[in-house]
């Protein structure tokens, strides 16, 4: 029986996905750097300095540590700006409802994010209360694919056994996270993007609840 449903969040319960996008799309065009939508897939749950250092090398650079940080902040800084306009229309269509669902049920729920803007997010749409935990890009020390996110989830939801945890996910390296934690993985996204994830959705409705809590499985 599951016990326990752990939420990422930039692109499965919020598009903020899309304005890290365009955060480092700006970066890149002011410094002329390449980058696409192929790129910018493998940042998905990738920490913000880690993410620069894969532009980086995508473009064979080889730049200061301040540099690096002036890089990342003005990033940060474009990002940020697009925070200040998000709204209710930038929320995964059903997410908020699916999670609700899964605490009418008396699951607890966390949510794990790479991001050191994520409860700026989740202040902003008024939705941190849907989450029992929250851990954020501040609170680690290790970054997915290493599964000490969804850990330190599982702690503050007092350290349930980890099969009867589900982890949703639209990351690579997130899944990964998720596998090496021991729990289930379901991917939000495209299947083929996701590889690695045990089931994936595209739709929150695609979930049968009843079949989730019993085995893990969406479907
Ligand atoms: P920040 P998630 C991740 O959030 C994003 O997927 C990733 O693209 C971003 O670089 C990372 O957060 C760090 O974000 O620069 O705001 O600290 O998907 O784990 O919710
Ligand atoms: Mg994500």
């Amino acid at each position: 029986m599951i016990k326990a449903c752990i939420f990422d969040l930039d692109g499965v319960i919020v598009f903020t996905d899309r304005y890290h996008y365009l955060g480092w799309k700006k970066l890149a065009d002011e410094e002329g750097w390449k980058f696409d939508e192929s790129l910018n897939h493998q940042l998905r749950g990738v920490s913000r300095m880690q993410s620069l250092q894969i532009i980086l090398d995508h473009n064979s650079l080889d730049v200061s540590d301040d540099q690096k940080a002036e890089f990342a902040d003005r990033k940060n800084r474009y990002y940020q700006e697009l925070l200040d306009d998000i709204s209710n229309d930038d929320l995964y269509p059903g997410a908020v409802e699916f999670v609700q669902r899964v605490r009418d049920r008396g699951i607890a729920t966390a949510l794990g994010s790479s991001s050191k803007n994520a409860d700026r997010v989740l202040t902003a749409l008024s939705i941190k209360d849907l989450f029992d935990a929250v851990v954020t890009g501040h609170d680690l020390t290790r970054t997915k694919p290493d599964p000490q996110i969804f850990q330190l989830c599982n702690e503050g939801l007092g350290n349930l056994p980890v099969t009867e945890c589900v982890v949703f996910e639209d990351a690579e390296s997130g899944i990964a996270a998720a596998l090496a934690a021991g729990m289930h993985a379901v991917g939000v996204g495209d299947a083929d993007q996701l590889p690695n994830a045990d089931q994936v959705i595209k739709e929150y409705s695609e979930i049968n609840l009843d079949q989730l809590l019993a085995n893990g499985r969406v479907r």
